[in-house]
């Protein structure tokens, strides 16, 4: 199918430096649906991340599909794998930009997925696609941003070694007119860098053609309503999410969607189940502010 519009054909991922702000990468999230922020983390937490998950890789088995990546492991759980990871996963930046973008009534937001990449060598491109077709490619109004994804760079990302490929201006397509005539842009950074997209922007893994794995950090937020795509009470279980700073808690999802939403037995808030406090009078309106409080946002 060929695109009925011009959007993307000439455009680049907007660039930034360690110093952006978070109107700077929400501005480009909105205009062109993607960003690239260049050595966000230092090399040190890059270390610290693949340290802690290297294990866990080894154990890791290749994709059963194409789509999956059939020379591609995807190792997830990282909040309670990784210690190292948090500082990725609450990356203030990262986090005031999906405060700023996703749905501007959200009561919050939280993880939609946390997961390793590593792309073999010979793995072909992956399919492009929009993450938010994970909804059973639910039509959501063009104009509200539901999910923000991001990867973080864990090794130089190139051309040759499967750099995430993106559509700048994707995002700004209905899926009628939906087509791949557009120029795909990859987002190639150094170690330590962030590209960010939202869950309409057309995006893939990119083929790896050199000798070494490609690990990219794939971290995901998505409003507070929609079911998540890695299972965090699972992932990160109550025994595990107890001892954590509250605001990985909320980010995993142990805190209210909306007024309602969330709650457990006797109405007691996630965040009073974990601290074994008795039930509050009222959730929502107090959960709401303390989600802004904790994220920073
Ligand atoms: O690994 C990448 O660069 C992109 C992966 C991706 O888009 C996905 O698995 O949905």
């Amino acid at each position: 199918m060929i695109l009925g519009r011009d959007y993307g054909r000439d455009m680049e991922i907007p660039r930034f430096g360690p110093d952006a702000t978070v109107d700077q990468v929400s501005e480009a999230l909105r205009s062109a649906g993607c960003a690239i922020v260049e050595r966000l983390m230092p090399e040190a937490a890059v270390d610290a991340l693949m340290a802690d998950m290297a294990p866990w890789i080894d154990a890791t088995p290749n994709g059963a599909d194409s789509f999956s990546g059939l020379l591609t492991k995807r190792t997830g759980a990282l909040v309670a794998r990784s210690r190292a990871s948090w500082d990725f996963v609450a990356h203030p930046l990262v986090l005031g930009a999906c405060e700023s973008v996703l749905w501007p009534k959200k009561t919050s937001f939280q993880l939609h997925l946390t997961q390793l990449i590593s792309i073999g060598p010979d793995s072909p491109e992956q399919p492009l696609h929009r993450d938010q077709w994970c909804f059973d490619s639910f039509p959501f109004p063009d104009d509200i941003d539901v999910e923000i994804s991001t990867i973080w760079a864990m090794h130089d990302f190139t051309e040759g070694n499967g750099a995430t490929r993106i559509i700048p201006g994707s995002h700004l397509e209905s899926n009628e007119t939906l087509g791949h005539s557009h120029r795909v842009v990859q987002a190639v950074m150094p170690r330590g860098s962030v590209v960010l997209y939202t869950g309409r922007t057309i995006h893939g893994g990119g083929a790896n053609r050199s000798t070494a794995v490609r690990t990219g950090l794939n971290i995901d937020y998505v409003l507070g309503w929609l079911r998540q795509e890695e299972n965090q009470y699972l992932s990160v279980p109550p025994e595990i999410a107890r001892d954590l700073p509250v605001h990985l808690q909320r980010l995993c999802g142990y805190a209210m969607g909306s007024y309602a939403l969330g709650y457990v037995d006797d109405v007691r808030s996630p965040a009073d189940y974990l601290a074994g406090a008795v039930s509050r009078s009222s959730l929502g309106a107090d959960d709401v502010a303390f989600n802004r409080d904790a994220l920073g946002t």
